[in-house]
C-alpha cells in the first residue's frame, strides 16, 4: 500500500477478495455540476454501481491524504465547498505536501485507482484535444495518462467542445484501444454519434473484460476507453447542444480562459445555456456508464 493512500475500509475489503470495484472522479462533482445536483447524482452513482455487483470507490485528495472511498460527508464537502482544487496529474504532489483537498480528474483518478489496485473506472466524459489545439498547445493529460496508466475507462465519448477527431488521432498513436459498447461510432456525450468510428465495437462486457486482462497481460501498458453511448430518450438535440457549445466557446475566447480552467467554464456555460437540459443529460449518461462499468468490473473479477 502506498503511504499516501487510505482506501475506505469497504473497498480495502473487496480488493483483498477480488470482489469488483468501480473507481468514480470527483472533478465531475466538484467542478462539472452545480450542488445540489452533483452530491445528489455522486451518491446515486454510487447506489448504481452496488446494484449492479460492485463496490463504488469515489477518489479524491481530503486534507492531502489520496482517498478511494468517501463517506457521505466527503462527497458533500466535495460538491459544496467551492474552494476545492481542480487536481490533474501535475498538481497532486502539491496538493499533498500542502495537505489540501482536491477533485481529482480523469488522469489523476486513474493513478490513484491504479495504486488501489482498481481497474475499472466510469465517468462522464474525458479530456481531450481542445479545438485550436495547432495553436493552443491545450491537449488535456488525461490523454497520456490513459497512454500508460492501466486502467480502463467508462465514458459517454467527449464533448464536442473538444476536437474529437484529433483527441480519437492521438489514443490510436498512444496505442489506447477505443471500443464501442454496442455502437459502431464514438459517442459525443450529449448525442449518440459524433460522426467517428470507434476501432471495435464490442457487444458485451464479457467480451470486453477479456479484451482487458490480454492486453495487461500482453505487458501492454496503458488505459482502454469504452464509449457507451447516452440513452437515445435521454440524448440531447444536436442542433441545441451546437448552439450552446458554439457560443460557450467564443465567450471563453473572448474573455482569455485558458488553461485547467477552460473545461469547468465551458461545462458550466453550456448548462446555463442550455436551460439545464444538458445537465438532466449528463447525470443520465453517467447512470449508464455506471451500470455498464459495475458489469465490466464483475466480468472481469470472473476472468482474474
Ligand atoms: N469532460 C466532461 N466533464 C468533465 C470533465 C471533462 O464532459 O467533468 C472533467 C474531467 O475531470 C476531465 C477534466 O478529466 O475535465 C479534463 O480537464 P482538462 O481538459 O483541463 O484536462
Ligand atoms: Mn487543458
Amino acid at each position: 500500500m502506498n503511504r499516501y493512500l487510505d482506501l475506505h475500509p469497504e473497498v480495502q475489503t473487496a480488493l483483498k477478495n477480488k470482489q469488483p470495484v468501480v473507481a468514480l472522479e470527483s472533478t465531475i462533482i466538484s467542478h462539472g455540476m452545480p450542488y445540489p445536483r452533483n452530491v445528489e447524482t455522486a451518491k446515486r452513482v454510487e447506489q448504481i454501481v452496488r446494484e449492479n455487483g460492485a463496490i463504488p470507490a469515489t477518489i479524491a485528495v481530503l486534507s492531502g491524504r489520496l482517498k478511494a472511498g468517501l463517506t457521505p460527508d466527503e462527497l458533500e464537502h466535495l460538491a459544496k465547498s467551492g474552494s476545492v482544487a481542480k487536481v490533474s496529474r501535475r498538481d497532486l504532489p502539491y496538493i499533498v505536501s500542502g495537505k489540501k483537498d482536491g477533485a481529482t480528474t480523469v488522469a489523476s483518478t486513474m493513478i490513484i485507482a491504479a495504486l488501489a489496485g482498481i481497474k475499472i473506472f466510469v465517468t462522464g466524459g474525458i479530456g481531450g484535444v481542445h479545438r485550436g489545439a495547432g495553436e493552443s498547445f491545450d491537449v488535456s493529460a488525461d490523454l497520456t495518462e490513459l497512454a500508460n496508466t492501466n486502467v480502463a475507462v467508462v465514458c459517454a465519448g467527449a464533448k464536442s467542445i473538444l476536437d474529437i477527431g484529433s483527441t480519437l488521432e492521438v489514443l490510436e498513436t498512444m496505442g489506447v484501444p477505443v471500443y464501442g459498447y454496442q455502437t459502431d461510432e464514438f459517442p459525443a456525450f450529449y448525442t449518440r454519434k459524433s460522426g467517428f468510428s470507434v476501432d471495435y465495437r464490442v457487444e458485451n462486457t464479457t467480451l470486453l473484460a477479456e479484451t482487458l486482462k490480454i492486453k495487461w497481460e500482453l505487458g501492454l501498458n496503458g488505459g482502454v476507453v469504452i464509449g457507451n453511448p447516452i440513452p437515445e430518450e435521454h440524448a440531447i438535440d444536436e442542433q441545441v447542444i451546437k448552439t450552446a457549445t458554439d457560443t460557450a466557446l467564443q465567450e471563453a475566447d473572448s474573455k482569455g480562459i485558458k488553461g485547467k480552467e477552460i473545461t469547468p467554464f465551458l461545462l458550466a456555460r453550456i448548462t446555463e445555456l442550455t436551460g439545464e437540459k444538458s445537465l438532466a443529460a449528463n447525470i443520465q449518461l453517467v447512470f449508464n456508464n455506471a451500470k455498464i462499468g459495475a458489469q465490466l468490473s464483475v466480468a472481469l473479477s470472473k476472468i482474474e
